[in-house]
């Protein structure tokens, strides 16, 4: 079953600062659409993050890719996203003890918890996972995406375990904005709280696959019939020949698909 709540009813059951501003943000830019932003340095990241920051609600990294990383990228971002008004996600996928992630979040090169709004996890280890990075985060206003199910083929989170993250979910919502869903409208016990944000990879303009077990759905079938709310698109946009336009299109599908789902 697909939920039908708008966005900005979604922000005013959401307790986690960082949904609230992500939520309004939405609605203020009319976008639904997350740039997974997979280019190979930190120089073409900002670049595009310029570029497209004025079509996009969400950028979304993998920090650990960019071989030109240096201290001041997160500072750097931020401006950008600042300036452009769009959340910063860092798709980090932990996945180790409480103890161990809030090392990882906060320390190392990286120092995500600093720079980005929302981050993910797997919940293979159990909630404890949960309680680390919320240890570190929720002071900081940051928020959790939790991985409930994943676009490539032949993956694990299905059934059962996408129904014990809607559960880990549930017991912090404080925290946990969310989740990674491929078809939350199919989930036996439903999506969760009406408050969570889902948020799909694996989109692009026409149905399809890569060669690497990557699967993708058109924008208007991830909103409207699996009942997502945000888009996550890579290759579709990067790839394109001319990207601004093109998240454009895929910004203005995603938008006429959470409307169409709202009528
Ligand atoms: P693309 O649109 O180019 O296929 O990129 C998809 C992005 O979403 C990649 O950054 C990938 O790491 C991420 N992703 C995914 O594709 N499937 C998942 O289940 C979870 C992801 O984070």
């Amino acid at each position: 079953k697909v939920v039908t709540i708008s966005y900005s009813e979604k922000a005013k059951l959401a307790k986690n600062p960082a949904a609230k501003k992500l939520l309004s943000i939405m609605e203020e830019k009319q976008s639904n659409l997350c740039l997974s932003a997979d280019v190979s340095t930190a120089a073409e990241l900002l670049a595009i993050a310029e570029k497209v920051g004025p079509e996009i609600c969400l950028l979304k990294t993998h920090v650990d890719i960019l071989p030109d990383f240096t201290s001041d990228f997160g500072s750097q971002l931020r401006s950008i996203a600042e300036r452009h008004n769009f959340l910063i996600f860092e798709d980090r996928k932990f996945a180790d003890i409480g103890n161990t992630v809030t090392m990882q979040y906060e320390g190392g090169i990286f120092h995500i918890l600093d720079w980005a709004d929302i981050v993910n996890a797997h919940i293979i280890p159990g909630p404890g996972i949960v309680d680390g990075l919320k240890l570190k985060g929720l002071p900081r206003g940051r928020g959790l995406l939790l991985l409930a199910e994943m676009s490539s083929a032949g993956n694990f989170a299905t059934g059962e375990y996408t129904a014990s993250a809607v559960k880990i979910a549930e017991d912090h919502s404080d925290f946990v904005i969310g989740f990674i869903s491929v078809n939350p409208a199919s989930w036996k016990g439903g999506p969760g709280n009406p408050a969570f944000i889902h948020a799909t990879p694996g989109v692009q303009l026409v149905k399809g696959g890569d060669a690497l077990g990557q699967q993708y759905n058109t924008p208007n079938s991830v909103i409207k019939d699996r009942g997502s709310d945000i888009i996550i698109v890579g290759r579709g946009i990067i790839k394109a020949s001319d990207p601004v336009e093109t998240a454009r299109e895929y910004r203005l599908q995603g938008w006429n698909a959470y409307k169409a789902r709202c009528a």
